[in-house]
């Protein structure tokens, strides 16, 4: 290889090494050193280069682990040695039978165990060959499970590439482990479930498999999953000597490995840490279900055996569901900010988990249809981490079968409720509804948005029941003697509000839109629309333009908004007296300018679908200088695909953009309408 050559080449390896570094820090350990924008920075350097040097492209490059092509399905594969279930235990009681029968098989008196966390998600199994990530599979029957690599390369806390070196490992291994959904993803996608009119997912457990199963690893990426090792294999079977230590093991290797577990010298030991936990499972960002407890000498495993399915050297300890049965004494309406009716259901008050339940959440009309619940039905209610209370089912019907019915009148301030077609919510249609007003100033004052404490319930009630506060801009015109004539206000408090009132005026531009409160943006939507603005100007010019169909398509442009997005945010501008409103935030002195991403224009308002390997550029990067010239690239062929530009081996899109007669263009092609090459 010619110096130069190698020289990019080392440049590169190192780059990947240091991104690995970084991710490792951030999506394993949840212990980052550097900033987001730094670590863009380095993935950016590291796409360039690729692109400039498209033969040094390697599949565990940080950079590879999107744009995957959808598949048509997945393939079976069989696994290395069966995928076993464990047996359970319910009470001590069991777990003390269970170790006296480990302790008669191996003829010894008392034997060390590993303690872990019992995940709640799904189990696969991942190979490694030369270090390097190459298959993931499910459990599928335990026999057979599915080939769903190139959704698992999405999922950042698995290792592309396993440090073999630090951690003493095989070449080849496989590790098994747990495939979970935390709750605030699993809320996440629910809620996007929602606005799409799509019913919601029951549990983190069938969201994150559905989120695995998906044919386009696109859209496994979105969904922000996680995965925990807690098996190793090397052809088949166990390895080492102790799974503590392959625990350590996996943990050098790169692998996340739950911080929470305990080596316990004995069964008393075990007892201590599942007494232990089944209290502070609360405090989790994700659901467990019991504690895995696994005799830690491997040689003992041999000894042991298999009962029928099970493993004797290991045992599921499983905690009672944190649920409870009660009766729905009323259902009753909530008014968000948005103005979206919640049917709340008001419950018998019953003991779950520590703490006593009389609400529970129904989300929507379709929720309650699903479920068959009436007033006066006897149901079942979980409590999952921080999650709101739910409605399981109905375990008797009472005996009155009166239906729910959505009030035809917000049950707030009487204004007209509806719901759009297609949408599973239904809304209050008042723009000075009282509890939209209320929610809104909520929102805006809470920490993620303009972060102003001090401005909770009790003030923001008295604001608004004294008509002190009629718009968030209002807040803006607080002064000590309108805080002062509150209750409970003294010249501190006062003094301390003012404050943060002042202080949140430094907040980006982002934090300013989504304060705003547009329907369906979020944080994410808000920073895109900054990032590809730049001003809060330059955003309403958009939006406002006089022609609808051009502003949605300008809008449609940014990343993430499509058509729903995109008529919520004209909507909003469009209405003097949101205009109005922001006009006040600026002579307030908000933040009315963002960073912003310079585009070009010769693309702008086409879309355009990417298929199959291109030569030159990456996906992303094709991406990237489509978007960068002012074009939209999106996932999936329709009628108003502009270009298909289809690479080596296209998937089904090259056939779905002949069936629908939108143009095909090659790399060429693509490069001729971008002014390159
Ligand atoms: C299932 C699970 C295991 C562990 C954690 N969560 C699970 N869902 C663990 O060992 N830490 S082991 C297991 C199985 O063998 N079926």
């Amino acid at each position: 290889m010619a110096a130069a050559a190698k020289n990019v080449q080392n440049k590169i390896e190192a780059l990947r090494e240091k991104i690995r570094y970084h991710e490792h820090r951030y999506y394993v350990l949840d212990d980052p050193e550097i900033g987001d924008a730094e670590f863009d920075r380095l993935v950016n350097e590291l796409k360039k280069l690729e692109a400039e040097h498209p033969e040094l492209i390697a599949p565990d490059s940080p950079t590879q682990r999107v744009g995957g092509k959808p598949r048509e399905g997945f393939v079976k594969v069989a696994h290395s040695s069966q995928m076993l279930s464990l047996d359970n235990a319910y009470n001590e009681q069991e777990l003390r039978d269970w170790e006296r029968r480990v302790n008669e098989l191996t003829g010894q008196k008392s034997v060390e165990y590993v303690c872990e966390l019992k995940m709640d998600g799904l189990s696969m199994a991942l190979r490694y060959q030369g270090g390097r990530f190459v298959r993931g599979i499910t459990r599928g029957d335990g026999s057979t499970g599915e080939d769903v690599t190139e959704n698992v390369r999405t999922i950042r806390s698995v290792p592309l590439v396993a440090d073999i070196k630090k951690a003493r490992l095989p070449a080849e291994f496989e590790v098994r482990g747990e495939v979970i959904m935390p709750h605030k993803a699993f809320e996440r996608m629910n809620e996007e479930r929602e606005r799409q009119g799509l019913p919601r997912f029951a549990n983190p457990r069938n969201a994150g498999a559905g989120a695995v199963r998906v044919l386009d690893p696109n859209i496994t990426a979105l969904r922000r999953l996680d995965f925990h090792a807690y098996f190793l294999l090397v052809n088949g079977r166990v390895h080492g000597k102790e799974q503590w230590e392959n625990l350590e093991a996996l943990s050098a290797a790169g692998f996340k490995v739950n911080p929470h577990r305990r080596f316990a010298k004995n069964i008393d030991d075990v007892w201590e840490f599942i007494r232990e936990w089944e209290e502070k499972r609360e405090s989790l960002p994700y659901e467990i279900d019991g504690i895995v407890v696994k005799v830690n000498r491997l040689a003992l495993w041999n000894e042991l055996g298999f009962t029928g399915k099970a493993p004797r050297w290991a045992i599921a300890y499983k905690y009672a569901a944190r649920a409870g049965v009660t009766i729905i004494e009323d259902i009753k309406v909530q008014v968000g900010r948005t103005g979206k009716l919640t049917p709340v259901a008001w419950l018998k008050p019953v003991p779950i988990g520590g703490t006593t339940v009389s609400r529970a959440t129904l989300h929507n009309m379709d929720e309650i249809e699903r479920l068959g619940v009436h007033v006066g039905d006897t149901v079942q209610v979980e409590r999952g981490g921080d999650v709101i209370p739910k409605i399981v089912e109905v375990v008797e019907h009472g005996k009155t079968e009166e239906a729910f019915h959505m009030p035809e009148r917000c049950p707030e301030c009487g204004g007209h409720v509806v719901r759009v077609e297609g949408e599973a919510d239904h809304r209050c249609v008042n723009a000075n509804c009282p509890a939209k007003l209320r929610e809104s100033i909520l929102h805006f004052a809470s920490r993620g948005v303009m972060n102003i404490e001090g401005m909770g319930d009790a003030l923001v009630n008295q604001l608004v029941e004294r008509g002190l506060v009629r718009s968030v801009a209002d807040i803006y015109d607080l002064n000590k003697d309108k805080l002062l004539s509150l209750e409970r206000m003294g010249d501190k408090s006062a003094r301390n509000v003012l404050n943060e009132i002042e202080g949140s005026k430094k907040l980006p531009l982002e934090r300013v839109i989504y304060g705003l409160g547009i329907r369906f943006v979020g944080e994410r939507t808000a920073e895109f629309l900054v990032q590809h603005f730049g001003s809060l100007d330059d955003l309403i010019e958009a939006a406002t333009l006089p022609e609808e169909a051009a502003a949605i398509e300008k809008l449609e442009q940014v990343e993430e908004v499509g058509p729903r997005i995109a008529a919520s945010i004209r909507e909003f501008f469009v209405e003097p007296k949101n205009r109005e409103l922001v006009e006040r935030l600026r002579k307030a002195g908000l933040q009315f300018k963002g960073k912003r991403k310079e585009r070009g224009t010769r693309l702008a308002g086409k879309t355009f679908v990417l298929t199959g390997a291109m030569e030159k550029y990456t996906r992303d990067e094709a991406k990237k200088l489509i978007e960068d010239a002012g074009g939209k690239v999106v996932g999936s062929v329709s009628k108003k695909t502009d270009y298909v530009v289809a690479g080596a081996e296209p998937g089904s899109k090259l056939d779905k953009a002949r069936e629908l007669g939108v143009n095909v263009i090659d790399e060429n092609g693509m490069e001729e309408l971008l002014g390159v090459g």
